[in-house]
């Protein structure tokens, strides 16, 4: 799953990054895409009895965007700037907003003072406002094609009953579209039908508190979105990862945190995705693998390889609290707690499951 993290100039971007991928991305000289393991305890769990030679978390593949300056407050508009972030934004999968809510008197905040529901407005004004001039654009050249005798009509149909929705702050992604407009916005990329979460970046100060200024607002605008709202302390908790594994869990206590903000980050992103994690289990590897709700036996084995999916067989799928309670797939199968299941079977979250397929 690829995610991009966007946000004003100075939010912590790079600082969540480099938090996400353990330090192999982000910060200075740094890349500014890295692989984010998700850690997961059930992956733990099974690793514990089944002892393989390799264990494997699902991935979160996390790309920076450069800082984006509202092209309210940006002299000339910003248009270029928006082209280009509209271009890096369009492999995405979903987009994770970073919002400052940290203090730190000694990094200048682009609009002179730290006010994240403020900033988080503005950043989704400007998601909005690229996505209806992609809609006016496109208008004005089926406009042109007109004149010219070409007819799109269906087309402009579509654009024209989005352009009013955009207009009124409404995000594409709460729009319906038949089988048909599906397959005609199917080129575009509109921001605004990408899942978006929001991430939060506080200082430990605020992390003890529990809260910062504007933290009701900010909760009740995202909730109205509907994007899910993570708190992270980005710096602090890059600095912590950093630690030798035996002093961290004494500085986590000490800041309050029960939970890293990656896996909290990372459960939001599953949510506001829909997604799930199925898990292959063995003495080789115990795997986390990720699938969007509703997924098939079938679209799940292709997940793993395309071989299995074309020879897909069935599936022998086991739940995890069984899995865990007896310990070992031959207990399952003895009590008959391992279920066939033919392609079409929706695969749930958590489950264990073993593809037979012949190629
Ligand atoms: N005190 C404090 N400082 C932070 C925190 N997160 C980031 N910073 C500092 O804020 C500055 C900017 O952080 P970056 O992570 O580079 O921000 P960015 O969003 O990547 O910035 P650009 O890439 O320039 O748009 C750095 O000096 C960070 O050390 C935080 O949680 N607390
Ligand atoms: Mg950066």
């Amino acid at each position: 799953m690829k995610i991009g993290l966007i946000g004003l100039p100075g939010s912590g971007k790079s600082t969540l990054l480099r938090l996400l991928t353990r330090g192999q991305a982000g910060g200075p000289g740094k890349a500014r895409i890295g692989a984010a393991p998700v850690p997961d305890s059930r992956v733990d769990q099974l690793s514990a009895i089944f002892q393989p030679r390799r264990t494997v978390y699902a991935q979160l593949e996390c790309t920076e965007l450069p800082g984006l300056t509202p092209a309210k407050h940006a002299p000339g508009g910003g248009n270029q700037a928006a082209r280009e972030l509209a271009e890096a934004l369009r492999p995405l999968e979903a987009i994770v907003q970073v919002v400052r809510a940290f203090e730190a008197p000694h990094v200048p905040h682009p609009l002179g003072s730290v006010d994240p529901l403020r900033d988080a407005q503005l950043l989704w004004e400007e998601f909005l406002l690229m996505d209806w001039s992609l809609v006016e654009t496109r208008l004005e050249r089926l406009a042109e094609a007109r004149k010219k005798g070409l007819r799109h009509d269906e087309e402009v149909r579509l654009f024209e009953r989005m352009r009013p929705h955009l207009e009124a702050g409404r995000p594409v992604r709460s729009m319906d579209f038949s089988p048909g407009e599906r397959a005609l916005l199917k080129p575009y990329s509109f921001l605004t039908a990408k899942p978006v979460a929001i991430a939060v970046n506080v200082d430990d100060d605020q992390l003890r508190a529990g809260t910062y200024a504007g933290r009701e607002e900010l909760s009740a605008w995202a909730s109205e979105q509907e994007a899910p709202l993570v708190e992270v302390a980005a710096l602090i908790e890059a600095e912590i990862e950093e630690l030798p594994p035996e002093e961290r869990a004494e500085f986590l206590e000490d800041i309050g945190l029960a939970e890293p903000g990656i896996a909290r980050l990372a459960r939001s992103a599953y949510e506001a995705l829909d997604l799930i994690s199925f898990f292959t289990v063995g003495s080789d590897e115990v795997r986390a693998w990720t699938v969007r709700r509703g997924a098939t036996a079938r679209e799940a084995a292709g997940v793993i390889h395309s071989d299995i999916e074309r020879g897909f067989i069935r599936a022998e799928v086991a739940c995890f609290d069984d899995v865990v309670r007896e310990g070992s797939l031959t207990a399952l199968k003895e009590k008959g707690l391992l279920r066939i299941e033919g392609k079409d079977y929706l695969i749930q979250d958590g489950e264990i499951v073993h593809f037979r397929f012949n190629v």
